[in-house]
């Protein structure tokens, strides 16, 4: 008799206010304020802005998937927050995409000025791989190295640094092809995605088989994540993205929806989805987070 699929019973909002909660604590934690007081508020004032915290969870639930407990990854999915945080800084800058803006807020430079902004993003950034290498518990000395590496790697020219600077060269310019647009995605975007899974892995003391099927869970959520970001910034509202929507257009920014309209975009963001919850057969029941968290990529709102 052929085996019956049972429907998940998986209860994703709860899952992800859980963790969100305990994300929060731990970030309000990471960061007290001492002289110079200004840098520390700037810092905080972007660091406890609220957001998804979809990175720190992705590392918190892949470190247990594998058996691995929160105070091993904890740490490490701070430096994420940490690291996305600055990142979003730098990217509403005057000389980057200019937002007022972020998180429902005011951006960082229009609270604080141009010169502590930049500040503000360097010093999460310094911190975050500070914060790993001191805060770590129970986690082989080798595999924190391993997920500084990866860190560093992810966030210069070979990841965030590298995408950006393709997305800065590629605006208003009308013959961007998919290929490239696919680049500028894998890196600005999906890089930090699939290091918040691989370094809850490596934390949880993965062997190379099981990172690279995890990787690549990671590569297809993260290109999902970029393709609904883009018609998000076409279909939703400001009060819904808490960012200026609409940019991207007016950017004459190459999407997905501009090489493939809408719908054709969302059929492929499912796709990578579903190749996404493949990569988890071998997991059964324990992927039911990773498997309800991809799901959710393609449904969000903001
Ligand atoms: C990393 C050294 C260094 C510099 C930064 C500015 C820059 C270089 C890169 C830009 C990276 C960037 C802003 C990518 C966009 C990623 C993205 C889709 C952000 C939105 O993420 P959500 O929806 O936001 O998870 P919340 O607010 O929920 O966290």
């Amino acid at each position: 008799m052929l085996e019956q699929r049972k429907p998940s019973a998986f209860d994703l909002a709860s899952y992800l206010q859980d963790k969100k909660e305990l994300v929060e604590i731990a970030l309000d934690g990471s960061l007290p304020i001492v002289r110079p007081e200004k840098i520390y508020e700037a810092m905080r004032y972007s660091l406890l802005a609220g957001g998804k915290r979809l990175r720190p969870i992705l590392c918190l639930a892949t470190c247990e998937l594998l058996g691995g407990t929160e105070e091993m990854s904890m740490p490490t999915a701070c430096a994420l927050e940490m690291i996305h945080t600055m990142s979003l800084i730098h990217d509403d800058l005057p000389a980057m995409d200019n937002d007022d803006y972020r998180r429902g807020k005011l951006t960082n430079h229009k609270v604080f000025g141009e010169d502590i902004a930049i500040l503000a993003g360097d010093g999460l950034l310094a911190y975050a791989f500070e914060f790993v290498a001191t805060q770590t518990q129970n986690v082989a000395p080798q595999n924190i190295i391993e997920v500084i590496a990866r860190l560093g790697r992810t966030v210069g020219a070979a990841g965030l640094v590298g995408g950006q600077v393709l997305d800065l060269e590629s605006e208003g310019k009308t013959d961007i092809t998919a290929e490239t647009l696919t680049f500028i995605h894998t890196h600005k975007t999906g890089a930090l995605l699939e290091t918040s899974v691989v370094s809850g892995a490596i934390l949880a003391g993965a062997g190379s088989e099981e990172v690279q099927k995890l990787s690549q869970y990671a590569q297809n959520i993260g290109l999902a994540f970029q393709i609904i970001d883009d018609i998000l910034d076409i279909t939703a509202t400001q009060e819904e993205l808490g960012k200026t929507a609409g940019k991207d257009l007016a950017a004459q920014k190459a999407t997905y929806p501009s090489l493939w309209g809408i719908e054709e975009s969302r059929n492929q963001a499912q796709q990578l989805i579903d190749s996404a919850i493949d990569k988890l057969a071998d997991y059964g029941e324990k992927a039911a987070p990773l498997r309800a968290i991809a799901q959710y990529i393609v449904n969000r709102k903001h």
